[in-house]
């Protein structure tokens, strides 16, 4: 059971303030939670929805260079550029702050000095690379080199971005100064740790506590797997958070240290903004510990490549804070960290302009088109694509031919033979009666989904009102029946503005612009975002009552404005773009080595194969396992012609339980590798062997 909270605090990643908010952004951590946030407003919910410019760290300084302008012009451009860009495309947050301002340099300060007096922090004296002509340390991305794991020639000082592997700068092979290219001599500096290691037991209990997606667990998996370790908190640089400690003037916090604790300055700074200084405490502390699950469920939206720092060093740090007793944080209760959107195939790439940015996007095209067509793209489970082809097929056939199309008709309708008036219902028919059933069962479908961050299968969910609703629309032929059957007519007519109300509420946080509007051409009072979430199941649209100008929600995308937008990116592409690695399904979480041999695996010799008769994908084929001869039927069939596999070992499970496919008994499973996109190999072994052998 889920425990009941009082209210839920709900954070987004603070993007760098180092260049635009590009689509990728959007589909990993903000449409995503702005979802949630919105759907928790309409159920009534106290909820509040933090977020800011991440002003610091070495993004923001290389940038600053690389433009040959201070750092803070840099935060001072794109913070306000992407404040902007967030708010046109219905970024509902309660706050957007930013990590420069007092209010946050106190509070990083604060969280340091604690450990720092509680004797957390420890204190190293380490090797670090030193650029002599630049005079300066060469922190994180400041040095590149090859990676000693993959041999990728860019990898950065703190991390491989191709493998993944986390490095100290010294691993680095033939390491360069990012600045002046030359290569830097190692030097001894003196920085402070933050003990990650001594928290791994804690953690692996908060981690096995939660119910996280599968992605982010096995993330987080093979993080404490590795054993945690103590980490830097402090950088020899000049951008940031000043250490507040005598000795070390000329060095800062590092950035994710202090980053995250961005999340409670930035709510600190709402609380001020509302003239109640104490509010903040409220969504972020408990009063006593004991009841946490009483207090606020903290959420956090991430994209993939921030999970460590979200599920385990952050929550260190709050843990760390927690057992110096001043008072009691909430810990991150769901962290729900999406894979990478690619564009076009790609990986997005800022330095090779490759993809488009949120500004450049919404010049063209209204925010909800895209709001709804990255919602429905979300890379929830596994990394997916923005194609310009996809963008423009939804927006036509789904929102202009379905939604659009529905409410214009109804409306029309109303207008045209009602003198702009709802007309009443009469008498309901068997499928008035199914469609108001669908209407009824909505809410709770989709409120289902989203809850549980399944917000794809959500707007799926909703749209597929849309869609009953022109089916209603059509079957009940009210141009039919206005002549024939007046009050059958009507009573079509009323239910239809009822099912326009109902998506306008359901679709809300979704598309909220096209929502509004929606609830205007119906002249409801208030709002569609605060009609409440359940209201969807009712018919509260009154009879009687005058609707308003009626306006065409979308209009259909041409061909033209397509390719040129296509054109576009073509040009933008560097010529020796690499392509983007597979997309590649996430590792399950861990099994222990008895959950694995609980499974059977033997080489089988398949005797026969044949088609299945009317199926396009399965095989029947006989297999002999040692004395035994099985069947089993495998949707292989566009990928091998029976001839093929006749006399190969294949490997196969033994002990499966036996399935029936169209028809036939299927006696155990043939592996075989595939790929996302539909590639598939039959697992064989490298040299003959007799069948029944145990493969382990
Ligand atoms: N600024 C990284 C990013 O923009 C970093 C997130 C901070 S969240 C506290 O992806
Ligand atoms: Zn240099």
């Amino acid at each position: 059971m889920q425990p009941k909270f009082s209210r839920t605090l709900v954070t987004a990643a603070l993007p760098y303030a180092n260049g635009p908010i590009h689509l990728g952004h959007l589909a990993g951590a903000y449409l995503p939670a702005d979802i949630y946030v919105r759907y928790l407003r309409l159920k009534g919910e106290d909820v509040i929805f933090i977020c800011g410019s991440d002003e610091h760290g070495v993004p923001i300084t290389i940038t600053a260079e690389k433009e040959g302008v201070t750092p803070q012009q840099i935060v001072d451009r794109y913070h306000s550029m992407n404040r902007d860009s967030f708010a046109k495309f219905g970024m509902s947050f309660d706050n957007y702050s930013r990590t420069s301002l007092p209010i946050h340099h106190q509070t990083g300060q604060e969280f340091f000095l604690e450990f720092y007096r509680q004797k957390i922090l420890v204190e190293k004296s380490e090797k670090q690379l030193y650029c002599e002509k630049d005079r300066m340390f060469l922190a994180d991305r400041y040095v590149e080199g090859t990676c000693p794991v993959c041999g990728n020639k860019e990898a950065r000082g703190d991390q491989c971005e191709k493998c993944g592997t986390w490095l100290e700068q010294t691993q680095l092979i033939d390491p360069k100064c990012k600045i002046c290219g030359t290569t830097p001599v190692v030097r001894e500096t003196k920085h402070w740790y933050f003990p990650l290691g001594r928290y791994q037991k804690q953690l692996e209990e908060y981690v096995n506590s939660k119910k996280w997606k599968e992605n982010v667990r096995s993330y987080v998996d093979s993080w404490l797997k590795e054993g945690l370790e103590d980490r830097a908190v402090t950088r020899d640089l000049h951008w940031g958070i000043p250490v507040p400690l005598q000795g070390y003037e000329n060095k800062v916090l590092y950035v994710w240290f202090e980053a995250v604790l961005g999340y409670i300055s930035s709510t600190k700074e709402l609380s001020q903004k509302k003239g109640d200084p104490n509010l903040w405490k409220k969504y972020w502390q408990v009063e006593d510990p004991g009841q946490a699950n009483q207090a606020t469920r903290y959420i956090a939206f991430i994209g993939k490549d921030n999970i460590v720092f979200h599920t385990l060093i952050f929550p260190a740090m709050l843990m760390a804070w927690n057992e110096g007793g001043k008072s009691h944080y909430v810990l991150p209760d769901a962290v729900p960290a999406n894979e990478f959107l690619n564009f076009e195939g790609k990986k997005f790439s800022k330095s090779r302009g490759w993809g488009i940015d949120l500004r450049d996007f919404i010049e063209v095209f209204p925010s909800d088109t895209l709001r709804y067509a990255l919602a429905l793209n979300l890379p929830e489970s596994r990394d997916s694509d923005f194609y310009w082809k996809d963008f423009q097929a939804r927006v036509n056939n789904e929102l202009a031919d379905t939604l659009g199309n529905f409410v214009n008709r109804t409306l029309q309708f109303i207008q045209r033979y009602y003198d702009g008036k709802i007309p009443a219902r009469g008498k309901l028919s068997e499928l008035d009666k199914w469609v108001i059933g669908e209407m009824e069962e909505a809410p709770k479908k989709v409120g289902k989904l989203f809850e549980v961050f399944k917000f794809r299968d959500g707007v799926v969910e909703a749209m597929s009102l849309a869609r009953l609703a022109n089916k209603y629309f059509n079957d009940s032929e009210p141009w039919k029946s206005r002549n024939e059957n007046p009050v059958r007519c009507a009573t079509t007519v009323n239910i239809c503005a009822q099912l326009a109300r109902s998506l306008a509420v359901l679709l809300s946080p979704v598309i909220p612009f096209t929502s509004e509007e929606i609830w205007k051409m119906l002249k409801l009072d208030g709002s569609a975002s605060a009609a409440g979430w359940d209201s969807a199941s009712e018919m509260k649209v009154d009879s009687g009552k005058e609707i308003g100008r009626i306006k065409i929600l979308f209009t259909k995308i041409e061909d033209t404005t397509i390719e040129e937008q296509i054109k576009k990116t073509a040009s933008a592409t560097a010529p020796e773009e690499e392509p983007a690695a597979p997309a590649v399904a996430p590792i399950k979480s861990q099994i222990s080595i008895d959950d694995f041999r609980k499974v059977d695996l033997r080489v089988a010799k398949v005797v026969s194969c044949e088609k299945v008769e009317k199926s396009e994908k399965l095989l029947r084929i006989e297999v002999q396992i040692g004395p035994e001869k099985r069947q089993i039927v495998a949707g292989i069939s566009k990928h091998y012609k029976p001839e093929d596999l006749v006399g190969k070992n294949v490997i196969v499970v033994a002990n499966l339980a036996p399935a029936k496919l169209m028809g036939l008994e299927s006696n155990g499973m043939l592996l075989a590798a595939s790929t996302e996109d539909g590639k598939l190999t039959v697992l064989t072994t490298a040299a003959d062997i007799d069948s029944g052998s145990i493969v382990r």
